[in-house]
């Protein structure tokens, strides 16, 4: 009879120890491999193989800088070297081109730094009348750098 109650005893402790070891593993988080890590390395998503491997960014600032002269040069009259500089703005813009990829964008880009080209070009630029054209390209140079900056070079 004793016996029995030891045996009875130690079944008890036995289902009570491997319940509770079923519970404590249970518990235990399954380890989770850290996601979605590799997403952000990958960049020029969707860009062609052909996109030349340079940052196009120090280019945003050349082209910045190319419209500001060209803004100064035809106020003061300086008509040759307003055309260099239009010239200027519009080869800086052509070596960004490769790297956008919303097409409306770039053509809108492309389309403005030619039309400031031409009307530097006329030689009969109005300063007033480039000024809509200027605060036209200083507007998509602005959108063009928030699009170059959403993908990484
Ligand atoms: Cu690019």
């Amino acid at each position: 009879m004793k016996k029995s109650k030891v045996v009875l005893g130690i079944l008890a402790i036995t289902v009570v120890m491997s319940l509770l070891a079923g519970c404590s593993s249970s518990e235990k988080p399954a380890a989770q491999a850290p996601a979605s890590q590799e997403q952000a390395a990958t960049g020029h998503q969707g860009h062609s193989a052909a996109m030349p491997k340079e940052d196009p960014m120090p280019m945003m600032k050349e082209m910045d800088k190319s419209l500001q002269d060209v803004v100064k040069q035809v106020k003061a009259g300086q008509t040759m070297d307003a055309q260099k500089s239009a010239a200027q703005l519009v080869s800086t813009t052509d070596k960004v081109m490769p790297h956008m990829m919303d097409v409306g964008l770039k053509d809108n880009l492309r389309k403005t730094a030619v039309e400031i080209k031409d009307s530097v070009n006329s030689g009969k630029t109005d300063p007033s009348a480039l000024e809509g054209k200027v605060k036209a390209m200083q507007d998509l140079m602005k959108q063009t750098s928030t699009h170059l900056q959403s993908m990484s070079h």
